[in-house]
């Protein structure tokens, strides 16, 4: 489920305008008892007296103590979804609403909700979506050292260095966005990763995005977030959705090292005022195959993206208009060629010498690794292929 089929209320039966809220504000909550009641308070008081017509939808994750009722008590419409997780929390509640404009915020008063008419002063004036910026206004004890210092700036680093969003602070939970752009977004993850989800998602559907300094309060009640756990998963989502990172540069360098390693060793080129043999040879044989291999893979996943997830990526495109089947098969085709006539040679000298004593160990390699190397590009040039049979674009 995601929100191309489970987009806002709003955009499924659009309600006349006299009666559908400007702004819908979802809250997520797993056991906020502490502190719900305030939060749809303080949202439904920012509402009121910012004068924007509105609903405090609390989207209520099989809390097990009595934060539902006592968000309805407070005046909230309270969904309810049984199915673990920040991102399906939210995924409920957007579901439900009915505002033109969304905005986002956590159960545990970290956020404060006098913000939100600054967040729709945004999208009134053009912005799609808009993300609170934290981190020069973090109070004391609101944020542990581990996530200030080392979370945060790593994977929100990662996520600009991979997918170039500009988001200073990838992880804030305060937001916004304009309703309509839901389908556009296509939301679908279920855990906290929905956070780096949605700034990805912006960047790659070209929306609107702005962000705003905001204050980060200390929580009221226990954290629900796991520092490794959630850390992962976040890692994990930017590392599948971008194959170059992943794939295609690791393996770009590992076959790079390992042929500039196999060549030295072949040319008897002096390294450090040493030659390096053989040892050096196995290694650099080693990194060629797997950098190969690895990027073959990246290949495969880039045409996997491109053909079934609609994904745009300039440089696979200009690879996949210049080269086709023919030319992977005879890269591939040449490449174990030069390795089997390089066994014949080794065959050949070994004849010479009435097959007798044999010392030919790199040339052997090399015959191996070249056979290797020309039949992983043979066939993955046909997997790639067939990734490619029922394309549309
Ligand atoms: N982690 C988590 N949060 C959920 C879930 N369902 C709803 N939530 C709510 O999502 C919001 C974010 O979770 P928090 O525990 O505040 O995570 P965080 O804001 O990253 O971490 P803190 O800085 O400790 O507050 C809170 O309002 C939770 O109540 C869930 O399954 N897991
Ligand atoms: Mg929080």
């Amino acid at each position: 489920m995601s929100t191309v089929e489970r987009t806002s209320a709003a955009l499924r039966e659009p309600a006349d305008s006299d009666t559908r809220p400007r702004v819908s504000v979802v809250i997520p909550c797993l056991d906020e008892a502490n502190t719900i009641e305030e939060c749809v308070g303080a949202a439904r008081r920012a509402l009121a007296e910012s004068g924007l017509s509105g609903e405090v939808i609390v989207a209520d994750n099989g809390s097990e103590d009595d934060s539902a009722r006592l968000a309805e008590a407070a005046g909230a419409h309270v969904v309810h979804e049984p199915r673990r997780g920040y991102g399906s929390a939210y995924l409920a509640g957007f579901a439900a609403a009915q505002g033109e404009y969304i905005v986002m915020a956590d159960a545990d008063l970290t956020y404060d909700f006098g913000y939100i008419p600054r967040f729709v002063a945004e999208l009134d004036a053009g912005a799609e979506i808009v993300i609170g910026d934290r981190m020069d206004n973090i109070h004391p004890g609101a944020m542990p050292w581990l996530h200030r210092y080392v979370g945060n700036p790593v994977l929100t680093g990662a996520l600009n260095a991979f997918f170039r969003t500009g988001v200073k602070d990838a992880h804030c939970g305060m937001r916004a966005l304009r309703a309509d752009v839901l389908p556009r977004l296509d939301l679908r993850t279920t855990g906290m990763e929905f956070a780096s989800e949605m700034v990805i998602r912006a960047a790659k559907a070209e929306l609107e995005v702005r962000q705003f300094p905001i204050e980060y309060h200390p929580r009221g009640g226990e954290s629900k977030l796991s520092s490794f756990r959630d850390g992962w998963r976040h890692l994990r989502f930017l590392l599948v959705h971008s194959p170059t990172h992943l794939f295609i540069v690791p393996g770009a360098a590992m076959a790079f090292a390992g042929a500039l390693a196999a060549g030295l060793v072949i040319a008897r080129v002096d390294v450090f005022g040493r030659t390096w043999d053989l040892h050096a040879l196995i290694a650099g044989s080693l990194a060629l195959i797997v950098g190969v291999q690895v990027l073959a893979l990246g290949l495969c996943a880039h045409a996997y993206g491109t053909y079934f997830m609609g994904e745009k990526d300039p440089w696979f495109d200009r690879m996949r208009a210049r080269f086709k089947l023919e030319h992977g098969l005879l890269l591939g085709g040449g490449i174990a060629l030069d390795g089997v006539i390089l066994g014949g040679v080794i065959l050949g000298i070994w004849a010479n010498r009435g097959f007798g004593e044999l010392s030919e160990e790199r040339l052997a390699v090399l015959a191996a690794t070249l056979i290797i190397v020309g039949i992983q590009i043979f066939f993955s040039s046909f997997l790639l292929s067939i990734l490619g049979l029922r394309r549309r674009g």
